[in-house]
């Protein structure tokens, strides 16, 4: 069937976006020239245009049209199942409301948003690959750099939202999330902040790295703005999701499921939704200031001292109090549900209970609530006082407790366990080898001594990358695998996957300890050129060659994904012989899940124990 083009909702938003943008400049313009200043000034101007972009993208797209029905009084029923007319595969470019369905639209855009900035990595990494410069220009390759950090969190960010939309409302048997409108819209608002982050490349890009600390990122070109307010859009989609998701669990349990009785993913993705919803504020607010301090001319951040020696401006600082306390938090974010996915795939593979449940879910809330106190561990050279520096090391150094607890209910999980090792198995294993080269550099950066050498070094990226794959790439593979025989009804081709992860793990810890090591030797980060004095060389190479094989591995598994949605084996209702509810019921999930409501009727995880079940499925008659 041929759909024109125009009848996606996707379409109609990018052609309302650069409509909008227009507008928005055209209307800055205007209320400039009437206010008698110069009408051209692109920091106002392209301010304008964005928000108006963005705005105009979701009018157009219908993210918003049940909710200005409202406003009129007018009923807006529940749509289900595809446009009338058109196409199954047609909703997914379009306002959905099913979660299913958005949790596919994270899950694909987090994909797309990963090969972007995975090839961002691969430019800079093939300059870093020897001394001397070869073919990026200093300025280009700070561009570059700083695009790969937030498309890659924006990644990590949006896959998160994957696997919580797709997964808490089966886990809880429930229909959908509490606010299935409110999660077309955190979803939609996505894509225009993706989209604005990109175009910041036409118009010099920025150069900061993620963090954009102050006074460089208020100085140079004009596309941070673009970044602050794509930022500012994809924070509120967090904060819109997180609320949606906080609002699903703690309501919509199905009977006999008490807090202490959900899948162990439904206690991270709650911690992680409390972080998302009282810490993102912070980042927003943040670069909201420094918006308007370029286009406004508010002094929030840049000193001015007057002849008196008094300053009247800003506080530099204030921004990296503000940054970090969200980013901070946020790196939880990143991890927290992963961590989930782990505690949730092992009992699975090893055909046992999980080993201290309650432990594990309590450890993810501590995890949380400990991470609000930490964040000036990123800010130990900044030169604020002292007696701060023992105070936040102290609190980071705590943070290992709650973090063992997880990693001691792993292996008590694995002791004396039937174990195998298919795929998502293999992912799940590669994830906690991975995370502990992460968790380990951890506590030799929050020791204050040691992090003024390693401050800004490669150490920082090394361990950064290790704790976020192995806290969420490693664990959103396993999840992609397990889930998807689920999602599609057919099987992926194990060999493959196994490949995948044969190729991606060895070379995931070459990368890591490769970039650890060369920090240690003296490698700056954020820096396109090194000195071949340092003796390197070898490491960065090894560093480039390793990326690259993870890029490959993971082409790999995009082809195994496309393929075997044709051709795999056709999977069953509960290949893994999980007691979840989603693997109760048929595979793929019909539109309207359960078809009658589930009742819980023992623990979640009373893997090998005779006669046990977790859910009963209530039939017609029953209570
Ligand atoms: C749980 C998973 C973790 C994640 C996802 C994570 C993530 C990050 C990230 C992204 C940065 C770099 C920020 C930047 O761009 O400057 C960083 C730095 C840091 N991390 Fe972690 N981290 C984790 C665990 C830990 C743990 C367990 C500790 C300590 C016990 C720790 C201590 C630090 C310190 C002190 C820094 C600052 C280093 C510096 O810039 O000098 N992290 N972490
Ligand atoms: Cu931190």
């Amino acid at each position: 069937m041929s759909v024109p083009l125009t009848s996606l909702g996707l379409v109609r938003g990018i052609i309302g976006y650069f409509a909008g943008m227009v507008a928005g400049m055209a209307l800055v313009m205007a209320a400039r020239v009437a206010l008698g200043m110069e009408a051209w000034n692109p920091e106002a101007v392209y301010v304008g245009g964005i928000i108006v972009g963005i705005i105009a993208f979701l009018l157009a797209i219908g993210a918003m049209t049940d909710w200005l029905k409202w406003t009129r009084g007018i009923e807006t029923p529940m749509r289900h199942g595809p446009p009338s007319g058109q196409p199954a595969w047609t909703r997914y470019f379009g306002v959905d409301y099913n979660h299913k369905v958005i949790g596919i639209q994270y899950g694909v855009t987090s994909l797309l948003l990963l090969t972007v900035g995975g090839t961002f990595a691969l430019m800079f990494r093939t300059e870093l690959a020897e001394p001397g410069l070869s073919f990026l220009k200093m300025d280009t390759y700070n561009v570059i750099f700083s695009l790969h950090g937030w498309v890659a969190l924006a990644s990590i960010l949006v896959g998160v939202g994957g696997m919580a939309n797709y997964l808490v409302p089966l886990m809880l048997g429930a229909e959908d999330m509490a606010f299935p409108r409110l999660n077309a819209f955190a979803f939609w608002i996505i894509v225009p902040g993706a989209i604005t982050l990109m175009l910041s490349i036409l118009v010099g890009g920025w150069d900061s790295g993620w963090t954009a600390y102050p006074p460089l990122s208020l100085k140079g070109a004009v596309g941070y703005q673009f970044m602050f307010l794509a930022i500012f859009a994809i924070g509120l989609s967090s904060i819109l999701g997180s609320l949606n998701l906080i609002a699903t669990i703690v309501l919509m349990r199905p009977k006999g499921m008490s807090m202490f009785r959900m899948p162990i993913f439904c206690w991270a993705v709650l911690a992680t939704s409390l972080i998302q919803l009282t810490a993102t504020q912070f980042i927003s607010i943040d670069f909201l200031m420094m918006s308007f301090e370029r286009s406004l001319g508010m002094p929030f951040f840049m000193p001015m001292i007057n002849e008196a020696g008094v300053n009247m401006g800003g506080a530099p600082l204030l921004h990296q109090h503000l940054f970090w306390f969200y980013s901070h938090p946020a790196v939880y974010v990143f991890v927290l549900p992963g961590l989930g996915i782990i505690s949730e795939l092992l009992p699975v593979f090893a055909r046992k209970p999980l080993f201290g449940y309650r432990w594990v879910a309590l450890s993810s809330l501590a995890i949380a609530l400990v991470g609000f106190l930490v964040w000036g561990h990123h800010m130990f050279v900044s030169g604020y006082q002292d007696y701060l520096r023992v105070a936040f090391m102290l609190s980071t150094l705590l943070v290992a407790v709650p973090t063992g607890v997880k990693f001691f209910s792993w292996l008590g999980t694995l002791w004396g366990g039937r174990l195998t090792f298919p795929t998502p198995m293999l992912f799940t294993l590669g994830a906690i080898s991975v995370f502990l080269i992460g968790g380990l550099s951890g506590p030799v950066l929050a020791t204050t001594t040691t992090d003024l050498y390693l401050h800004d070094t490669y150490f920082v990226v090394g361990h950064f990358h290790a704790t976020i794959f192995g806290g969420f790439v490693f664990p959103f593979f396993a999840a992609i695998y397990y889930w998807y025989p689920k999602i599609t009804g057919r099987m992926y081709n194990e060999a493959l996957g196994k490949v995948h992860f044969y190729i991606m793990t060895p070379a995931f810890w070459v990368m890591s300890i490769g970039q650890m090591s060369v920090g240690v030797m003296g490698m700056r980060r954020h820096i396109a050129d090194y000195d071949p004095a340092l003796g390197i060389q070898t490491g960065q190479l090894w560093i480039t060659l390793a990326g690259f094989a993870i890029a490959f591995s993971i082409l790999l598994f995009i082809y195994n994904m496309f393929t075997s949605a044709e051709v795999g084996a056709v999977a069953g209702n509960n290949p893994w012989r999980s007691r979840s509810p989603e693997w109760q019921i048929p595979s793929p999930v019909p539109e309207h899940s359960f078809a009658t409501p589930i009742r819980v009727v023992g623990e979640p995880y009373d893997y090998g124990l005779a006669n046990s079940s977790y859910v009963a499925m209530v039939g017609a008659g029953d209570d």
